[in-house]
């Protein structure tokens, strides 16, 4: 028996408009929360200390917009918005059947709160979808990406503020509208739950005295449950074809040891990762959020008819991005010796089993299995991994290739992997790479951690060509589509 994935399975690879797009000011496109992310200090990189992580102010908000001399790489990115015809004759060439971007609402609601669409925006990815279409590419579109209407941060205050709901119900049911018969998968907000982490970014929360507000994070979250599970009616009603996705930044978290209380902490690490999904793909709030809730003094208001909407309108399918795992301990057996890693957003501690990327994220293919079944036993629901890959620094040889093994041997790792879950039982609808073409990074804005299978010439300061070529991984991901990774079963 031949070994491969499924018939129709949806090979492909992820991108986000904040950090791909560049065109940060052209065509009306409006100011958004990414255009202020300034790049990380290299020596900062594998502690996590940049502003992704650091709760936001107005001031330094003002600041970023005012500044001359610091550095906003995702304001460029790799310059998709002039290139587009060209990356997707590079992904067709790979043989890609989806192409995960998303769409910067900036672009097409530039303030965020108009009445009207700015009519280039809705235009540019029209020409992007019509360009995918002619490859047969299917598109798989993110509302809502790390990028987020300045305006509506500055003037309203993000996603705490109600009203929100609304703009993003227009922008949303604008481009469902206009990109009907164009695009048929849909993700609402990427990474839904980094919003208990970032907030600034995906959400727009500014926290004036630099310490994240729970109360208000988890009111930000709830009004955006309620816009995606508006923004799914909406999708069902303009088209039935349509699919709609919730997407989590999947932590797959092992108690460091069999000590109960590892065990127990390691429950409460899931809890707080398994929650965004539990209300998006269940359709209620999980009982163990009420303990949760009361032990942190937050109180999240239901306007009447909240329950009614979430319960309506769950997601037809889940997605999540996996990069790594990480260790649980209770702190009641933590030691001074166990030293914090840096990861994915989080903390924590070392798994003596595991290696770590250049960034300090800890390498595990068979988490990703692990994960696979752990998702699919609790939803069953069709599952898409909408990003995975390898971030490191490449090099390019006198004649310009670029032999990247290290990142063949991860995602090779990761696809067999996925393989062994497909046997176990698990639906799996596709796999998107992250970042297939090199991209700024979301949490250094660095461009020197490349994902890619797509070189771009340009370094951190945004000096280059920006002319793209193929790396040793790009031959390889080809074959794998191809031979529907059987060349990579044994
Ligand atoms: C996810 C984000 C992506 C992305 C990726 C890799 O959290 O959804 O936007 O960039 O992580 O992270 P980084 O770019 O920081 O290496």
């Amino acid at each position: 028996m031949v070994k491969q994935f499924p018939e129709g399975f949806l090979w492909g690879g992820a991108t986000a408009a904040n950090q791909y797009e560049g065109a940060w000011d052209l065509d009306g496109r409006g100011p958004a929360t990414s255009d202020t992310s300034r790049a990380v200090d290299p020596e900062k990189r594998k502690t996590m200390e940049g502003e992704f992580t650091t709760p936001m102010t107005l001031e330094k908000v003002k600041f970023a917009l005012e500044d001359t001399e610091g550095l906003y790489p995702k304001r460029w990115g790799s310059d998709f918005y002039h290139r587009y015809k060209e990356d997707i004759a590079l992904m067709a060439e790979m043989g890609f059947k989806t192409f995960r971007l998303s769409i910067a609402w900036s672009r097409i609601f530039p303030k965020g709160d108009e009445l009207e669409p700015n009519e280039a925006g809705l235009a540019f990815y029209d020409k992007v979808f019509d360009e995918l279409n002619k490859y047969g590419i299917e598109p798989l579109v993110t509302l809502s990406h790390y990028e987020f209407p300045l305006h509506l941060a500055t003037e309203y205050g993000g996603w705490k503020n109600r009203q929100v709901i609304d703009f993003f119900v227009r922008y949303a049911e604008t481009v469902l509208k206009r990109y009907k018969g164009k695009v048929k998968y849909w993700l609402t907000f990427n990474e839904i739950n980094i919003l208990g982490m970032t907030g600034y970014l995906s959400g727009g929360l500014l926290f004036e005295d630099g310490k994240l507000n729970l109360q208000e994070m988890y009111q930000a979250v709830h009004h955006q449950f309620i816009a995606s599970s508006l923004a799914t009616k909406a999708a069902h009603a303009i088209d039935p074809e349509n699919k709609v996705g919730m997407m989590l930044a999947r932590m797959e978290s092992y108690a460091a040891t069999c000590h109960p209380d590892d065990v127990m902490e390691a429950i409460h690490k899931d809890h707080s990762n398994l929650f965004y999904s539990d209300v998006q793909v269940r359709g209620k709030y999980p009982s163990y959020m009420n303990r949760f809730f009361k032990e942190n003094g937050i109180e999240v208001v239901f306007e009447p008819g909240d329950e009614a909407i979430l319960k309506q309108y769950p997601v037809d399918f889940m997605s999540f991005s996996y990069y790594m795992s990480s260790v649980t301990r209770s702190p009641k057996n933590q030691t001074e010796e166990q030293k914090a890693t840096a990861g994915n957003l989080i903390l924590g501690e070392a798994n003596p089993y595991l290696e770590a990327s250049d960034w300090g994220w800890q390498i595990d293919p068979v988490g990703l299995r692990v994960t696979l079944n752990k998702l699919y036993d609790r939803y069953q629901v069709p599952l898409m991994i909408v990003e995975n890959g390898l971030g490191a620094l490449d090099k390019v040889e006198e004649d310009g290739s670029i032999h990247d093994s290290y990142r063949i041997d991860y995602l090779e790792k990761h696809i067999q992997q996925m393989y062994e879950a497909i046997e176990d039982g698990v639906e799996l609808m596709g796999y998107t790479p992250w970042g297939c073409i090199d991209l700024v990074s979301a949490s250094t804005s660095e461009m020197s951690k490349r994902y890619g299978f797509v070189y771009v010439d340009a370094d951190d300061q945004g000096n280059g060509s920006f002319d793209r070529s193929r790396k040793d991984s790009f031959f390889w991901y080809k074959d794998v589509i191809a031979s529907n990774a059987s060349n990579i079963l044994k």
